[in-house]
């Protein structure tokens, strides 16, 4: 059973877990809490859809899968307001769905449809919308990092008191446009917050081996900038509580903040590598599913009384209902035709 989450197998994760819950949640309703369920939920099961489409061959070129890293997703976009901006590099599926883009578009895009968000000609690594704020899936390493600085830059100058999230895997800290652009942002108190993905890999490097300092947080300290590391980058409500304090920080004083969230990947860097490689057991994988994002927040739930069983299996059915339309939505589209070719290479 590689990523799904069966019930019973949750139940057993639920005693190992109950110990050391967050059981704080942090006044957020009900409503919020079991849309948040629901969100990770459909991030999983779309992501295990498209693993299925790219082995089909029906999906080209790359595919980054998000597998294990939801909770940063649905907390960190549950912290800010629809017309604040996203911004991600190409393991961008999961950001893309918390910030409000239709799924059905989003996989159309994958397959190279007409009716993708990009009309089938950025695929899996350039989701972008500009009505959603989500200024895309970026495929070169650190490229978006001083863009998001840009985004912040037009806020401020507007005195519009719109943030940014820029999302960034720990490779890409070590690329000269993550200093240049956190030089910036500090110097100029930019209102964005950089949120790093450390999921102890940049493709088959582990975090150690590429980057002198491996507290990622710290290289904040080098532009005097705000920042946190959020070891439980698993559960959701830490991650949302974090963000929230430096989207309000950013707001009240358009100061920037660096924030390390630790995660893992569960598939391999891409669709086209291996799940393990060379560079990190089988047993590695194993340990980190244990801290399922999604089964620890099933817990939360129930041990809070906000859901049972039967909201679990309710919410599978939906969910998998959803990803069923996007399916159907993107077979019955076109591909872009022909004349299409050399339209939308420059903004009009
Ligand atoms: C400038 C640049 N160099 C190299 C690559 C090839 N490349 C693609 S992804 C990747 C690893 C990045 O890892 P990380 O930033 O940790 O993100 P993750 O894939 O773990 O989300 C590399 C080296 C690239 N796309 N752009
Ligand atoms: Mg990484």
């Amino acid at each position: 059973m590689p990523e799904s989450i069966n019930i019973l197998q949750s139940k057993m994760n639920h005693t190992k877990l109950k110990n050391n819950m967050q059981t704080d949640l942090l006044g957020l309703s009900p409503e919020i809490l079991l849309k948040w369920y629901d969100e990770m939920l459909l991030i999983r099961r779309f992501e295990e859809k498209c693993a299925q489409l790219y082995g089909m061959g029906k999906i080209g070129g790359f595919c980054h899968l998000y597998n294990g890293q939801e909770a940063i997703a649905t907390g960190s976009i549950g912290a800010i307001n629809p017309d604040d901006y996203v911004i991600t590099a190409y393991r961008d599926h999961g950001l893309a769905i918390s910030k409000g883009l239709d799924p059905r578009r989003i996989l159309a895009e994958l397959l190279g449809k007409s009716t993708g968000t990009t009309k089938g000609k950025g695929g899996s690594m350039h989701l972008f919308s500009r009505e959603k704020n989500f200024l895309g899936g970026h495929a070169i390493v650190g490229g978006h990092i001083p863009l998001a600085a840009g985004a912040a830059f037009a806020s401020k100058y507007r005195d519009e008191k719109r943030v940014c999230l820029c999302f960034m895997g720990d490779g890409a800290t070590n690329i000269g446009e993550f200093h240049e652009a956190l030089n910036l942002a500090a110097l100029w108190k930019l209102p964005v917050i950089y949120i790093i993905e450390n999921n102890k890999y940049g493709m088959g490097t582990a975090v150690d081996r590429a980057s002198a300092v491996d507290e990622l947080h710290l290289k904040a300290a080098a532009y005097n900038m705000r920042n946190e590391v959020i070891e439980e980058g698993h559960n959701v409500l830490k991650v949302y509580q974090s963000v929230k304090a430096a989207v309000d920080h950013a707001r009240k004083t358009y100061e920037p903040s660096l924030l390390e969230v630790q995660t893992f990947r569960y598939r391999g860097h891409s669709m086209s590598d291996p799940i393990h490689g060379h560079y990190r057991t089988k047993e590695e994988v194993e340990e980190q599913k244990k801290l399922d994002p999604i089964t620890l927040f099933m817990g939360i739930l129930t041990d809070t009384n906000l859901a049972s069983e039967d909201y679990f299996n309710s919410a599978e059915e939906r969910i998998k209902s959803i990803v069923d339309e996007c399916v159907a939505f993107t077979e019955n589209s076109s591909e872009p035709p022909l004349e299409e070719l050399y339209t939308d290479v420059y903004a009009d």
